[in-house]
């Protein structure tokens, strides 16, 4: 669960065995979800998913 993410200042930090091109973005309600395989890793609250995409996630 990441509340306070901002795009454009902030990035999620996954695991080198996660494939970004993979990774599920959804909206759900006024939040967006990120799934990797199969499995909510993140919901960022208020985030219109149009915003995320690949340059917001970084290895971690
Ligand atoms: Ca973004």
């Amino acid at each position: 669960m990441v509340a306070d993410f901002q795009d454009g200042q902030d990035q999620l930090g996954v695991s080198a065995a996660v494939e970004v091109e993979r990774l599920g973005i959804s909206q759900v309600g006024s939040d967006t979800l990120i799934v990797w395989e199969g499995q909510a890793i993140a919901l960022l609250k208020g985030m219109n998913s149009s915003q995320i995409s690949g340059t917001d996630f970084v290895l971690a």
